[in-house]
């Protein structure tokens, strides 16, 4: 492999969507082995940029704002706040968290746009697309629901199927249906601008392998690239008839957005526009994006591979000028005590709910860093979450710290001890410690996050090992030197941890940088994390728990909690019902009066297809009622049945018939009325409540 020349680095991580919580999941995906990656070249002193933001568009984001009867603007203002909030608390450090409703980015997008339709790059096509009637609308992507036709999952959506993965074509649903009114839809003709992605197979594919030569791909990564290439790229439509989005920037494609992932990858750069701006310098995003020696990495989750090695890289070469992911280190997923996140299902645990229970941030970043799904799919579970922070955390590199510097404060003034001769057990530590950052650097350097963690807690380990060998509590008795020599060398090892941990436990190396009373941690360099760099006599700080325990009990109550929401979520109720009125007092309930019927007579309203007439026998008397429910019974099959009617309800004609009341029925799905029939004989005219 030959290392490209780099002078400075981009990273990006993908941007989420703001239309729900971040949860464990989306941390393994992408964003912790992007943190760890970028805190370890800061350290390196390398020019790096970290680059994030909302995905503010999107179909999944309208949905969501219809349900809740608001607006998309408030539904991704909320998340993106809330998002921004757990991933601080999570140590996140980008240098610019942005959000692609701003202008900023949709000029970004347009332009992009605007210069491909100047180059004659876009196709303009019509084509079939499904549009539902009573809504008026066309059904793009997940505005439509069907039967998938590969798995026969009868809860595909409009552009992909979730059970089987496959991208789908709209048309190819079996029985599709409005995602908002549950109709089947009609097809209808409309006007889309299309990618020519195909035309850019051969450089996409020269690209790739060019690259994973240079900077080793990771193979998931590399077998979804060729697999694509193999099937054939072919055009792909970059428009869609939605209301919300970056407009269409030409005139005559009114109700028109481009599509989100076309806007949402350019968020990549208008995110880094936005920080040179905020840095008063707004040109200087151009050296990270139009400048040749710059190495750019786009970390995402694996469902994102397409868009990232294939999409993006033929947009940025169609636009020229640009510089190209020099790697796409996707993981796989993690799942959440042996089960898929799920937000249907009600599976799982978010960020912030996470470190609401548990706030150490750094106990969680140590439990998803040594089991990144880097390979393959990785599970979470509590337990060993638990079991990494106890065993691990607090018995390993919590002891080593904590044991040395309460010695030095019991027996040396809280003060860096001298160094007096070494024995040969004493050189090889030193010089272990000297090697160790290269090492480990050089697993980060190739996206082995685990790897490199691993190397970094095997230090602890054999720090505890040297303390224990070289055993002090006895020295400090029969050859103080001896003593001084020995705890020297710890406090010089627990000043490389604080640096080596940095990466995965930024709250700790701060922690420790305290402790041992050290200034400006980001200043220091990776490659001298090893050198005794701690003078004699230096004054150490205050004493500090770097790790507490976590019980069994808040473990249980947790998963228990967990588990019965997740039972809540799966119940039947949480189906899209209409939300609930606005509450009454029983005053108000008690007027209207409500009683049993016996159906004795019943027969179509002339002219109508949707109301029948019931003759209903109330005890004391004998009403006429009418009620929309001929298209669902018929006539005879409700003579003899009880019903409930509201019987003071003010008379009405409807077709001609007056009715006197109303006669109750719940509305089931498709808005199709389902009568209220009790089966319990009784007598007609009894008071219902
Ligand atoms: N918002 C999808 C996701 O969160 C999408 C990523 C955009 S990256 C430019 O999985
Ligand atoms: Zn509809």
């Amino acid at each position: 492999m030959e290392a490209q020349q780099t002078k400075r680095i981009l990273v990006t991580a993908a941007l989420p969507y703001a239309n729900g919580y971040l949860h464990l999941g989306h941390l393994a995906g992408a964003y912790l082995p992007a943190d760890v990656y970028v805190r370890y070249q800061r350290l390196k002193q390398r020019d790096v940029k970290f680059i994030c933001g909302s995905d503010e568009h999107g179909v999944p984001i309208t949905i969501t704002a219809e349900k809740e009867k608001t607006t998309p603007q408030a539904v991704v203002d909320y998340y993106h706040k809330a998002n921004k909030e757990a991933f601080d608390r999570f140590g996140m450090q980008f240098d610019n968290y942005s959000r692609t409703s701003l202008p900023l980015h949709h000029e970004t997008a347009k332009e992009f746009f605007l210069d491909f339709h100047k180059k004659g790059i876009l196709k303009e096509k019509a084509e079939k697309q499904l549009y539902c009637e009573k809504d008026t609308m066309f059904l793009a992507d997940r505005y439509v629901e069907g039967t998938c036709p590969n798995c026969k999952n009868p809860g595909a959506r409009g552009d992909q199927c979730e059970n089987c993965g496959n991208w789908l074509n709209q048309e190819d649903l079996i029985e599709p249906r409005c995602k908002v009114c549950g109709t089947t839809p009609v097809m209808r003709e409309t006007k889309h601008w299309y990618f020519p992605l195909g035309d850019y197979q051969k450089q996409l594919e020269k690209y790739v392998e060019e690259r994973n030569k240079r900077d080793g791909w990771k193979d998931n990564v590399l077998q979804y690239c060729r697999s694509w290439f193999k099937e054939g790229l072919q055009d792909r439509a970059v428009t869609r008839d939605l209301p919300w989005g970056v407009p269409v920037p030409i005139e005559g494609y009114p109700n028109k957005v481009l599509y989100v992932w076309f806007d949402a990858v350019l968020g990549y750069i208008s995110s880094t526009k936005e920080w040179a701006q905020q840095q008063g310098n707004p040109d200087d995003w151009k050296r990270y994006w139009q400048q040749d020696d710059t190495k750019y990495v786009a970390f995402i989750g694996k469902d994102n591979v397409v868009f990232h090695c294939i999409v993006f890289p033929a947009m940025l070469m169609a636009k020229g000028g640009y510089v190209l992911p020099e790697n796409v280190p996707a993981n796989e997923f993690l799942n959440f005590e042996g089960q898929k996140f799920s937000k249907s299902r009600g599976w799982g645990i978010d960020l912030k709910d996470f470190l609401d229970e548990f706030p150490n941030a750094d106990a969680l970043r140590y439990a998803i860093a040594v089991n990144l799904p880097e390979y393959h799919d990785s599970d979470f579970y509590l337990k060993d979450y638990q079991a990494r922070n106890n065993n691990e955390l607090a018995a390993i590199l919590g002891n080593f710290v904590n044991r040395t510097l309460t010695f030095v404060q019991k027996n040396f003034n809280n003060t860096v001890p001298q160094l007096h001769s070494l024995t040969d057990e004493d050189k090889r530590h030193l010089e272990y410690l000297k090697n160790v950052p290269q090492d480990i650097g050089e697993h980060y350097e190739r996206y082995r996050f685990r790897d490199g963690l691993l190397a970094v807690m095997n230090v602890a380990r054999a720090a505890n090992k040297y303390f224990n060998d070289t055993a002090p509590w006895k020295s400090i008795k029969n050859d103080p030197e001896r003593c001084q020599t020995t705890l020297h060398i710890c406090l010089q090892t627990v000043r490389t941890l604080g640096l080596l941990v940095e990466p995965v436990l930024p709250g700790t190396a701060q922690k420790i940088w305290r402790l041992l009373n050290l200034s400006s941690l980001h200043s220091q360099q990776w490659d001298t994390a090893g050198e005794p760099e701690l003078e004699a006599g230096h004054k150490l700080g205050e004493s500090e728990i770097l790790f507490s325990r976590i019980e069994d009990k808040d473990i249980d109550s947790l998963l228990e909690r967990l588990a019965a929401e997740s039972r809540k979520a799966e119940a039947p109720v949480k189906k899209d019902t209409a939300p609930i009125k606005p509450e009454i007092a029983i005053e108000d309930f008690m007027k209207v009066d409500l009683r049993t019927g016996k159906v004795t007579a019943c027969e179509k309203v002339k002219k109508s297809k949707k109301l029948l007439k019931l003759s209903v026998d109330l005890g004391s008397e004998q009403r006429t009622v009418v009620g929309g429910i001929a298209e669902q019974y018929k006539p005879e099959d409700l003579v003899g049945k009880n019903v409930i009617i509201v019987a003071n309800l003010k008379p009405a004609k409807l077709m001609g018939v007056e009715s006197k009341g109303m006669v109750l029925a719940a509305i089931g799905e498709k808005d199709n009325p389902v009568l209220l029939m009790p089966e319990e004989a009784m007598p007609p005219g009894s008071t219902v409540r």
